[in-house]
């Protein structure tokens, strides 16, 4: 498996190509939609490795306090993936790039490491939101999420951020965007 560190001020930000559903952290962040019922890509996965009682978990989330806002996240249990925890976020869906969709990529980013911190999460991993079915362009999200991730770690608690990405061309766009903002690993 591809990975690559670069040890920043206050934690590590790492690429790793893989399936995210069996990483080895305290929380991994899903891809989800606002009606958290699940899905297909990396949300699909989540679910299904995670087990039926992670829907049950948002079922409940939903009843209580309605659908989850794109830019938003909240936190199950990990039930039978190896993470404790489960962070669902809600990316932009994609429409040119002017209805707001920058900033509700980076609320996403931003509250998901807000929930791994309240919950006291260390290593938590996060796939490429929104550049899957939701069709953001990978070589926008790459380098706008990678600089809230750098930032954020400088400030929070989180130690470490590990962003799985799946097949050649995600990893690709997402390598040159870190070499980019960061450096060589
Ligand atoms: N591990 C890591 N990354 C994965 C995995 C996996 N197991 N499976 C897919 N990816 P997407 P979105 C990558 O479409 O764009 C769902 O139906 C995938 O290759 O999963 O935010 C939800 O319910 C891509 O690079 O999420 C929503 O309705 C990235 O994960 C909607 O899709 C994100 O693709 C959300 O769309």
């Amino acid at each position: 498996m591809k990975k690559f560190c670069w040890n920043l001020e206050g934690g590590a930000l790492c690429l790793l190509q893989g399936d995210i559903t069996a990483a080895r952290v305290d929380a991994v962040v899903n891809a989800a939609n606002s009606s958290l019922a699940g899905g297909g890509g990396v949300d699909g996965a989540i679910h299904r490795a995670a087990g039926p009682q992670l829907l049950e978990a948002c079922m409940r989330i939903v009843a209580e306090q309605g659908r989850l806002p794109a830019g938003q996240a909240v936190t199950t249990p990990g039930f039978n993936m190896p993470a404790k925890y489960v962070i669902h976020t809600v990316g932009p869906i994609w429409r040119g790039g002017n209805a707001g969709e920058p900033e509700t990529l980076r609320s996403a980013w931003l509250e998901s490491l807000r929930e791994a911190e309240a919950n006291g999460a260390a290593v938590v991993a996060f796939p490429a939101i929104s550049t899957g079915v939701y069709g953001y362009p990978v070589e926008l999200a790459a380098p706008l999420a990678l600089k809230t991730a750098a930032e954020s770690l400088a400030s929070m608690r989180v130690e470490a951020v590990h962003v799985y990405l799946h097949g050649e061309s995600s990893w690709q766009a997402w390598s040159v965007a870190a070499r980019d903002l960061l450096g060589e690993p």
